[in-house]
């Protein structure tokens, strides 16, 4: 059954076309243009009470019945648990892809949306706001560069928190960032956007 996705051309709507693709479902995509104010109508409120994209509707729940997922990390633990993969299947693994999972949602995510903020959109141009937006951008590219010079891909085998983590590593010039300062960081960007999956998912919507 196709899977309803509501997103627009940014990080967190990616993630989600980038698990679709990487997990083969289908999907029917919905541009919802923030810049046009459209995620505040009211059908939308009905599936994504947060006002933000990305949401999904999937025809197919787990009790077979329809259902609507909003919040980026849950739609992608939601895909990843009703395929049965891109999430480690054993304990341990399981906890690794969550913290790295709940990182990016919780740091890399937020931090460099406020990096995109200050240093490229805000009408004024605030020095405190944009030196503390870069210097925890810097911080969390300096987090993940250690880490990724630890193992392969974040959790240990490709999973959901690449997923997470990949589309706004790709705005990295927004942020001020170059990823030649963190070649672990650079050695991995360079494996997931080579990945056919991510290409197609990128390029959503069209
Ligand atoms: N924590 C949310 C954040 C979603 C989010 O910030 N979406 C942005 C686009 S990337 C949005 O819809 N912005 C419109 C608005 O804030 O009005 C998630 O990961 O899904």
């Amino acid at each position: 059954m196709t899977i309803e996705l509501y997103t627009w051309s940014t990080p967190n709507g990616r993630k989600i076309s980038i698990v679709l693709e990487e997990l083969g479902l289908a999907y029917r995509v919905h541009p919802i243009n923030i810049s046009k104010d459209e995620q505040f109508t009211p059908d939308f409120l009905k599936i994504s009470p947060n006002n933000k994209i990305p949401a999904i509707v999937d025809p197919d729940g787990p009790d077979g019945q329809p259902i609507a997922v909003f919040e980026s990390g849950a739609i992608l633990l939601y895909l990843a648990e009703k395929t049965g993969r891109l999430m480690p299947r054993d304990p341990r693994g399981r906890y690794e892809a969550l913290q790295w999972l709940m990182w990016q949602m919780g740091g890399f995510g937020p931090m460099l949306g406020q990096a995109h903020h200050f240093r490229r959109f805000a009408k004024e141009q605030i020095a405190y706001a944009i030196d503390r937006y870069s210097n925890e951008a810097r911080r969390l590219y300096d987090v993940l560069d250690r880490r990724l010079g630890e193992v392969d891909y974040v959790a240990g085998d490709y999973s959901v928190a690449d997923i997470a983590t990949f589309p706004w590593a790709a705005r990295h010039e927004w942020q001020g960032i170059a990823l030649e300062d963190f070649p672990n960081v650079k050695r991995w960007y360079d494996a997931i956007a080579a990945r056919p999956a991510v290409k197609k998912g990128m390029a959503v919507p069209g």
